[in-house]
C-alpha cells in the first residue's frame, strides 16, 4: 500500500491520541501538524518528531505536500478549516463535534462534495471493540427483530480537568458525549424520524446541561431510550463504557459494565468478553476510546485506497447531528421533533 501523507490540525488534548493512532495505522502517516498555540505545537512536535510544524493552517495548506487532513481542533474552527480542505481539495478528517450548527454542518458536506474530496467526521464511539460486538450479533441474527433498546453513559467522572472548556459552554453532555451515544443508536437500531428529549443541570459549576434523556422513533419502528450523564455516581465508576439493551422477537443482548456480552434465546444464554484491547500507548479507562480512535483511522485509509464511502462520512454525520439539534430544540420546547424535516 503507497503510504499516505497526513496533516493534523489541533495539536491539544485529544490530539495526542489521534498522533499514537496514526503511528500504528499501516499505510499513512503524519508529516506537518499546526496549533495556533506554540507551546501545544512544541509539545506534540518533539513527542512524535514532526519537522514541519505551522502556526497558522493558511500557512500549512500554501506549503501543501500531504494528501490528508486531520483537523483536530474543537468545534469553532471545525467549518473554516473543512472549507479551507474543500478549497485546496485535500481530503479531510474532522473530529465530532462536526459543526456549531446544523445548517454549517449542511454547508461543510457540500463544499467537500463540489470540491470532489472525501469527508470523515472522527465519530469513533461506533468503533469500539464492544460496540461493533453488538453490531455482529444482531446482524448474525441473535435476537430476531429488535423492537426496543437502551443506550446508556452515566458516570461522574470527572472530564473537566483535561477538558476545561466543556464546563464553560452554554451545552454540554449532549453535544459532547451524547452525541456518540446518539450515533451508536442510528448505528444499531438505525434512522430516527423523531425525538423527545429532557434535560438538566446538577453540577453547579459547570455551564450546559450534564444530564440528558432522550426517546427515539426509529425508522423500523423500535423504540429507544438514549440516556446521558455526568452527575451519577455509582459504586464502580464505568467512565467510558456505553452499556447497552436491546429487546428482539427472539431474545435479547445485555452490554454490561465491565464489557460484558450477553445474548439469550431460545439456545439459552451466552455470555462473552468483549474487552478492548490495551494498545501500547493507552490507559485505563481511555483505553476503549483509543482502541476505536486506531480503529476509524485505519477505516480513513483503508475505505481511500478502495475509493469507497467512510462509514461515519459527513453526510452520514448530518443524520446524527440532526439529533442533538432536536434534543436542545425538544428539551427547550417541551415537544417531539420531527428529525426527517430537519434534514
Ligand atoms: P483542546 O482545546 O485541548 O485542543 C484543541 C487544540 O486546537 C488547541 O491546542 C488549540 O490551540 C488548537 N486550535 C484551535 N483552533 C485552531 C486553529 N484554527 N488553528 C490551529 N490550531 C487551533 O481540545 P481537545 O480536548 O483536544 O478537543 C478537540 C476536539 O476533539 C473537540 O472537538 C472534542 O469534542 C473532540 N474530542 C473527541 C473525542 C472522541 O472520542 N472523539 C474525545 C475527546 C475530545
Ligand atoms: O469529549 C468527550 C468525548 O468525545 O469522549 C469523552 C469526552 O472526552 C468527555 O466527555
Amino acid at each position: 500500500m503507497t503510504e499516505l501523507k497526513g496533516a493534523l490540525i489541533g495539536c491539544g488534548f485529544f490530539a495526542v491520541n489521534q498522533m499514537h493512532a496514526w503511528n500504528d495505522v499501516r499505510g499513512a502517516s503524519i508529516v506537518a501538524i499546526c496549533d495556533r498555540d506554540p507551546e501545544r505545537l512544541k509539545v506534540v512536535g518533539d513527542q512524535f518528531g514532526i519537522a514541519r510544524r505551522y502556526g497558522d493552517a493558511e500557512a500549512l495548506f500554501a506549503d501543501g505536500g500531504f494528501d490528508f487532513v486531520d483537523i483536530a481542533t474543537t468545534v469553532q474552527s471545525h467549518r473554516t478549516l473543512v472549507e479551507m480542505a474543500a478549497r485546496n481539495k485535500v481530503p479531510a478528517i474532522c473530529q465530532k463535534p462536526f459543526a456549531k450548527t446544523l445548517s454549517d454542518a449542511k454547508a461543510m458536506v457540500e463544499a467537500c462534495r463540489n470540491a470532489g474530496i472525501p469527508l470523515m467526521v472522527h465519530e469513533n464511539f461506533r468503533w469500539q471493540t464492544p460496540i461493533q460486538a453488538v453490531r455482529n450479533a444482531l446482524e448474525a441474527d441473535a435476537i430476531g427483530t429488535p423492537f426496543w433498546g437502551r443506550f446508556s453513559f452515566r458516570s461522574a467522572y470527572d472530564v473537566f480537568s483535561g477538558q476545561p472548556y466543556l464546563a464553560e459552554g452554554e451545552r454540554f453532555i449532549i453535544e459532547d458525549l451524547g452525541i456518540h451515544t446518539l450515533d451508536i443508536a442510528r448505528y444499531i437500531l438505525g434512522d430516527v424520524r423523531s425525538l423527545t428529549a429532557r434535560t438538566k443541570r446538577v453540577n453547579p459549576r459547570i455551564k450546559g446541561e450534564d444530564v440528558a434523556t432522550i426517546l427515539l422513533d426509529h425508522e423500523n419502528g423500535a423504540t429507544s431510550v438514549v440516556d446521558v450523564s455526568y452527575a451519577t455516581k455509582l459504586s464502580r465508576e464505568p467512565f467510558p463504557e456505553t452499556l447497552i439493551e436491546l429487546d428482539g422477537s427472539e431474545g435479547t443482548i445485555r452490554l454490561t459494565q465491565g464489557y460484558g456480552l450477553q445474548v439469550t434465546n431460545a439456545k439459552g444464554t451466552t455470555t462473552t468478553d468483549v474487552s478492548p484491547r490495551l494498545l501500547s500507548w493507552a490507559s485505563r479507562p481511555w483505553h476503549n476510546i483509543q482502541e476505536s480512535v486506531y480503529a476509524i483511522q485505519q477505516h480513513w485509509v483503508d475505505q481511500l485506497a478502495r475509493g469507497a464511502e467512510h462509514s461515519t462520512s459527513g453526510a452520514d454525520n448530518l443524520k446524527t447531528f440532526a439529533l442533538v439539534e432536536a434534543a436542545y430544540d425538544s428539551a427547550a420546547r417541551g415537544q417531539t421533533i420531527d428529525v426527517g424535516a430537519m434534514l
